[in-house]
């Protein structure tokens, strides 16, 4: 059940393995502890982010909306992206080039869903109370924005709703569930989409996620960019 949900918009679903799941939660496990690690990070006006954050490779920084070489909080140089991380990400954007392929005359995916590689991965951890609103990502590189190129977001743990609109407006919204192992690609006419979090599905994980890694009540969302 691997869907085109718009152009340039891919959801691959359950496409990581279990196996694969686990070994994702146990790396953010070991690099979100400590210095560097995750934080719940606030807006301009002050208001705290509704989950946890932490960055491999570059910081974001949603108070300042600015990318730097160290974390806001504890100063540290971020760990940079696990090759296999780097590995999942470029798998599946070819993925959904075949997909592409399957359901468009297009002589080439690449003009629907650009290639990327990513030099940012921004860890969301939110627990049954999480949420993000609607909101756009155009915080990277006017080359990157134009191009289009994609998002590569990664969802892992209890399910969540996610809704995705051309307007600000929630109504209008479409909604998807996001559940453990699923990957959703937003590129090219779809970069700029509003997408937000408005809930988290409690007790939607798999069994044997929960009992290899302990991750009880959460959801990891990665998300991939090329700034
Ligand atoms: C569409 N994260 O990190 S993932 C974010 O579940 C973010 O943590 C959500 O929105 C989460 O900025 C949604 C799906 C996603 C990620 C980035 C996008 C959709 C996107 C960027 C542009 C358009
Ligand atoms: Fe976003």
């Amino acid at each position: 059940i691997q869907r085109v949900l718009r152009p340039g918009m891919v959801l691959l679903k359950r496409y990581i393995s279990l196996f694969e799941q686990i070994n994702i939660v146990k790396t953010c496990q070991t690099l979100g502890v400590g210095p560097g690690g995750f934080y719940r990070p606030g807006y301009k006006d002050g208001a705290k982010l509704r989950l946890n954050m932490m960055c491999l490779s570059m910081n974001w920084n949603p108070q300042t909306r600015n990318y730097d070489k160290r974390h806001p909080i504890d100063d540290c140089e971020p760990p940079s992206i696990p090759f296999q991380f780097q590995m999942l990400v470029q798998r599946a954007i070819q993925d959904a080039h075949c997909l592409i392929n399957k359901h468009s005359t297009v002589s080439n995916a690449e003009d629907i869903l650009p290639s990327m590689s990513p030099d940012l991965c921004i860890i969301n951890f939110y627990t049954t109370h999480g949420r993000l609103g609607l909101h756009q990502d155009r915080d990277e590189s006017k080359e990157s924005l134009r191009k289009g190129l994609p998002v590569v977001s990664v969802s892992i743990g209890h399910s969540a709703e996610f809704l995705y609109s051309d307007q600000r407006n929630e109504d209008q919204a479409d909604k998807v569930v996001l559940d453990s192992g699923d990957v959703l690609i937003f590129g090219g006419q779809s970069r700029m989409v509003f997408h937000g979090v408005p809930s988290i599905i409690p007790n939607s994980a798999p069994r044997d996620l929960l009992a290899e890694t302990g991750l009880r009540n959460g959801r990891l969302n990665l998300t991939f960019r090329q700034l």
